[in-house]
């Protein structure tokens, strides 16, 4: 690993892994045994896709998105030993709430999970007159203390910074509409309180098709940026608008650490697109749609556990100097 470079982070020995395939040149590398999380999980699950998991006590846990048999976005509670083989509550999540209007459910799904300073907040896409981020704590993934909705809607891919950037809380948004959204920026924005939130300010833009196509339609972020001494590396998902529909694929990016905002680099190349018949076939064809990520700043392994199809949920492995070196060498900025 490059000596120079700084992962933060605490140790995760114990996160999942597997070697590169041997031969295999570029940067991420699927997991030989995806995807990780079938469809047909839960009696009533549909779909189990684009979830979030972090470290847990002595393993993990998640909260993750499952499309039940009428087709409803609901979110589970999971837990793991080893990352791989999980245990997802059938039943979904009942947030708590101060207000009853706030706290009514109508349709949840693309959770992220955050830890900050003393506890995990979960953001997730939720349904109040149209799609926008709704916001939650929890310490032990079995009681949830629902907060107010982030922003207005429309908007989706609500990610927090996991520590406060100028003594606030920090998140990543895109806006959008109510539904297909055939555009969408990334947009970072500051709170004191996890209620209100301004400071807003303009992060990327889809890149021009003759530059990089895989993202010149719309993108989002996807896991919780990783602090290091090179930027935060924020894998994000891009999307093309191809003759047989939207391609999702994803590839990383580079912020600055103090005002997250600014793009320091911005990869042309994807680090995945679909290509295996569990990303390429499904309820939705032809995504990759990265949630979470774990990372052991000892090793500089990461992993990153994406939704396949929006079906069945996927793993991919890299190292992070390396994608840190692909996102300079292919910047399109
Ligand atoms: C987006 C979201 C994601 C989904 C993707 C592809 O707009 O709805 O949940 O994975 O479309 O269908």
């Amino acid at each position: 690993m490059d000596k120079n470079l700084k992962i933060f982070g605490n140790p995760m020995p114990n996160m999942p892994w597997e070697d590169r395939p041997e031969g295999y040149g570029k940067p991420m590398w699927r997991y030989s045994a995806n995807p990780v999380i079938p469809r047909y999980l839960l009696p009533d699950s549909n779909s189990i896709f684009n979830s979030a998991v972090v470290p847990f006590e002595d393993g993990f846990a998640g909260v993750f998105r499952c499309d039940d048999l009428n087709r409803r976005m609901t979110l589970h509670a999971g837990f793991s030993k080893n990352g791989i083989d999980w245990n997802i509550n059938p039943e979904t999540i009942k947030f708590e709430g101060n207000d009853p209007e706030i706290n009514e459910w109508v349709y949840g799904y693309d959770p992220r999970v955050c830890w900050i300073e003393d506890r995990f907040y979960v953001t997730w896409c939720n349904g109040y007159h149209g799609p926008t981020i709704g916001i939650a704590w929890t310490k032990d993934f079995k009681t949830f203390h629902q907060l107010e909705n982030a922003f207005l809607p429309y908007n989706r891919n609500g990610v927090l910074f996991p520590e406060k950037i100028h003594g606030n809380f920090a998140m990543l948004s895109r806006p959008s509409d109510t539904g297909h959204t055939a555009f969408g920026d990334i947009f970072y924005s500051e709170s004191p309180d996890m209620e209100f939130w301004g400071h807003h300010r303009h992060v990327m833009a889809p890149a021009a098709f003759e530059k990089s196509a895989w993202q010149c339609m719309k993108i989002g972020a996807g896991p919780v940026p990783i602090k290091t001494s090179e930027g935060w590396l924020l894998f994000y998902h891009g999307v093309l608008h191809s003759c047989n529909g939207y391609v999702y694929a994803f590839g990383s990016a580079l912020l600055d650490l103090e005002n997250p905002w600014k793009v320091i680099a911005r990869s042309g190349q994807y680090l995945i697109s679909p290509a295996t018949p569990y990303e390429c076939m499904g309820d939705v064809p032809n995504v990759t749609f990265p949630c979470a990520a774990l990372h052991d700043p000892e090793t500089g392994r990461v992993a990153v556990y994406y939704g396949c199809a929006d079906t069945v949920t996927g793993l991919a492995f890299g190292y992070i100097d390396e994608i840190i070196e692909f996102t300079k060498r292919t910047n399109i900025l």
